[in-house]
């Protein structure tokens, strides 16, 4: 069970920020409202929601999901791939510290960005990508290991359909994913029952599973279907403003 979340909401010149999209500019009202109804969503699932104050000094650092690595046992300071954001680091380690005894963190020449970290059931997945080295991925599944974690990793350089791993990628519980087709193809996710989102749903894979509901993008119904179909309930949540700047539902929030 999480009790507890962590947000930034966007700052307003979120525009500025990393994206590859093609969708436009956000509009900064709309995005605003879209995160408070977020934050309201990880309120009903039961969590207690931390919010940082927005930073226009890092017009990407609403997606603190890429800061960190947080487990029932610690948490990890990450070492975000993309120069702009690195300065996002200092002051998550200030809010992570209320709840953590103890943080470790990735060093140099490590780079990982949380976004491409996968937890199912004590093992972590580890994606390889633009933002997260080879580096990065051994330190961070050195630093896990003492805990009793495991970890593998899945080299997603060669995905363009793919930011971060878990663009791709989520865990239900139950020995169950959430794939993608590229990433359904791939041997490190067999062996776990697998919910296929269709190509023209994409943007939909990266959801979440909070306690007794999962949070889902809104406007994809063939995989509201496959969700309801499995008994899960759903929240659809309207993120049209933070995938213009490539941002995906997890990466809105740190859980734990
Ligand atoms: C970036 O490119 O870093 C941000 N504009 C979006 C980060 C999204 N994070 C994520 O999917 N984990």
């Amino acid at each position: 069970m999480f009790t507890r979340a962590i947000v930034r909401p966007p700052a307003p010149n979120f525009s500025q920020g990393l994206t590859t999209a093609g969708l436009g500019a956000p509009d900064y009202p709309r995005a605003l409202e879209q995160h408070q109804a977020y934050c309201e969503a990880l309120t009903q699932c039961g969590l207690t929601v931390t919010r940082l104050p927005a930073d226009a000094a890092f017009p990407d650092s609403t997606f603190v999901e890429d800061t960190a690595i947080v487990t029932n046992q610690c948490a990890v300071l990450a070492r975000p791939g993309a120069p702009s954001r690195s300065g996002e680091i200092a002051s998550m380690r200030a809010a992570l510290v209320q709840f953590f005894s103890e943080l470790k963190a990735i060093a140099a020449p490590g780079t990982v960005d949380g976004g491409d970290i996968c937890e199912a059931n004590g093992h972590f997945f580890i994606g390889i990508s633009e933002r997260t080295n080879e580096a990065g991925a051994r330190q961070l599944s050195a630093l896990l290991a003492p805990l009793g974690y495991t970890s593998s990793f899945a080299d997603i350089r060669n995905d363009d359909s793919l930011l971060h791993l878990k663009s791709g990628l989520a865990y239900l519980g139950d020995n169950r994913l959430v794939v993608t087709e590229s990433v359904a193809g791939r041997t490190e996710f067999a062996g776990y029952d697998q919910i296929l989102v269709d190509a023209n749903e994409q943007y939909a894979a990266n959801c979440v599973k909070v306690n007794d509901h999962v949070l889902m993008a809104a406007g994809y119904p063939l995989f509201a279907g496959k969700l309801r179909d499995r008994g899960y309930h759903t929240i659809a949540l309207d993120l049209s403003e933070f995938e213009k700047m490539d941002g995906g539902l997890s990466c809105l929030s740190l859980r734990f």
